[in-house]
């Protein structure tokens, strides 16, 4: 049973040492992310662990970030998984979708603030690239709903906070948060949106998976869990609101209300342009009785939004390919953590069964997701460790024959830093789809048999030479050895 909220989650963190408690008084306003910024800039994925500074000068609310992506452990943490069983959970969960359970009450609207009430500026919501952005983001899940059929969307999208009662919403063309928000707009109406800070961890990560518009990600959020996440109805906005949240803050959108937005430091790791985009006015706060903030770190990668963004759509990918494509020999796949998230660069593992078919899945993969690069390997490469990885397009990739480019591909500009938008003129982005598995038979690989290097690491370990764990790839080569 997944956990119910993100505080049972810190629990596990901590029980598995992957959590830190910083005591020390820190400020919201630049101390908090650029400690958070240290780690992710110079420890590697599998020394990083989630923050929680229990001390922010000026509230009594401590602030978490990196809890669920500070890297791949702390994320399987969540899912309370392996880490190798990453995929597997997710092609269950889109394959098998429970919808929540609508509950009486929870613990998120164990305090409720109405009206006059609000105020944005009474939690220590974090500036994330101090000295350039011009305020305080929240960054987290977002719950809207389409007018005409009712179903909800949650996603994350970044927005700003423009004074004590309003946000400033980064809805962009063809998004599903924009869809809904036009679906009442163009009515008239003014849209219900949500913003869930710090709640079941399948929620969180479930709410950054491209799935088509019409699938509430609630229900993914159970196939995770195994069980329906619980949700409350909103006090405010005709909403479905996590039941085990550390915050909620309810809104509304009204037509024709815009305001600037930005700058703000981008996960593609430049500065994104000023914009005018949706109004949110607060139509209520509701929060636990001793609330935590939970803020994801974003900006220059690698960061938190492209951990989660990366694995949670390598098995979204997965799915797709195998399940609905029925490409069913595609075995794993792998976004890189680093750069990541949307515009990342995604590695596949398949058996080709046909001349042509890796690259057939390398352009259904590429067109179907925002990836700007898509590998393609064969299914006894390790595509998560880069020195098997550069063996495979050492030997096995020929450029000219191999090399697919894909021009004219739209890139939401905010997204895309090779792509702005100049005189209203909207500039297309072009995605690169490398083959690496082999065509040809390049007969027997240059490793003794398998069963004379297992006798001679008896043999090492006998005489006693420094122990190892036999690397993945290592084990994969020996298979063909
Ligand atoms: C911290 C963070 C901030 C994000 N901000 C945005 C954003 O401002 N705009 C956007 O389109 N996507 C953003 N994303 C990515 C989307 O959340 C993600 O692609 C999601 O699946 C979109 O949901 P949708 O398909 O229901 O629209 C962000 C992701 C994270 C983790
Ligand atoms: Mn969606």
């Amino acid at each position: 049973m997944a956990h119910r909220d993100i505080r049972e989650h810190l629990a596990a963190l901590e029980a598995k040492g992957k959590l830190r408690r910083i005591q020390k008084t820190v400020s919201h306003t630049w101390e908090l992310s650029c400690l958070a910024r240290w780690m992710f800039q110079a420890l590697p994925d599998e020394e990083r662990f989630g923050l929680l500074f229990e001390r922010v000068s000026g509230f009594d609310i401590p602030v978490m970030t990196g809890v669920l992506g500070a890297s791949r452990e702390t994320y399987a943490i969540g899912l309370e998984v392996d880490p190798d069983e990453i995929i597997n959970r997710w092609v269950h969960a889109l394959l098998h979708p429970i919808p929540p359970r609508v509950v009486e009450s929870g613990p998120s609207q164990e305090v409720v603030h109405l009206g006059d009430d609000v105020n944005l500026s009474a939690i220590p919501i974090p500036i994330w690239t101090p000295g350039k952005d011009i305020a305080p983001y929240v960054s987290t899940i977002v719950i809207s709903r389409d007018h005409d059929t009712g179903i909800q969307n949650t996603a994350t999208y970044r927005s700003m906070v423009r004074d004590q009662r309003h946000l400033v919403i980064n809805l962009t063309p063809g998004r599903h948060g924009t869809l809904c928000y036009e679906s009442y707009v163009t009515k008239g109406k003014p849209a219900p949106f949500a913003w869930v800070v710090g709640t079941e961890p399948v929620i969180h990560l479930s709410a950054v998976a491209n799935v088509p518009y019409g699938t509430d990600e609630m229900t993914i959020a159970g196939g995770l869990k195994g069980e329906p996440v619980e949700v409350v109805k909103a006090k405010t906005v005709d909403l479905l609101v996590p039941a085990n949240a550390e915050f909620i803050i309810e809104g509304e959108i009204h037509p024709d209300e815009y305001s600037d937005e930005g700058r703000f430091g981008e996960f593609a790791g430049y500065m994104g342009p000023v914009g005018k985009r949706p109004l949110v006015t607060i139509t209520a706060v509701t929060h636990r009785k001793n609330p935590m903030y939970y803020g994801y770190i974003s900006q220059m990668p690698p960061s938190e939004s492209t951990v989660i963004q990366s694995l949670t759509n390598a098995g979204v990918i997965v799915k797709l390919l195998r399940h609905d494509l029925g490409h069913n020999t595609v075995r794993d796949a792998h976004i890189d953590l680093t750069y990541g998230g949307l515009l990342a660069h995604g590695i596949i593992a398949m058996k080709p069964l046909y001349p042509g078919h890796a690259k057939r899945v390398g352009r259904l993969a590429a067109e179907a997701t925002l990836l700007k690069r898509v590998t393609i390997v064969d299914d006894d490469i390790d595509i998560r460790d880069p020195m098997h990885m550069d063996w495979a397009l050492n030997s096995r990739f020929n450029a000219v024959r191999d090399t697919i480019i894909i021009d004219n591909v739209f890139t939401p500009a905010v997204m895309d830093p090779t792509v702005r938008v100049r005189n209203e003129q909207v500039e297309m982005s072009s995605k690169l789809i490398l083959d690496a598995t082999e065509k040809e038979d390049a007969g027997e690989i240059s490793l003794p048999p398998k069963a004379l290097m297992m006798k001679a690491l008896a043999v090492w370990q006998e005489i006693g030479l420094p122990k190892f764990e036999i690397p993945k790839r290592v084990k994969s080569l020996l298979e063909h050895s």
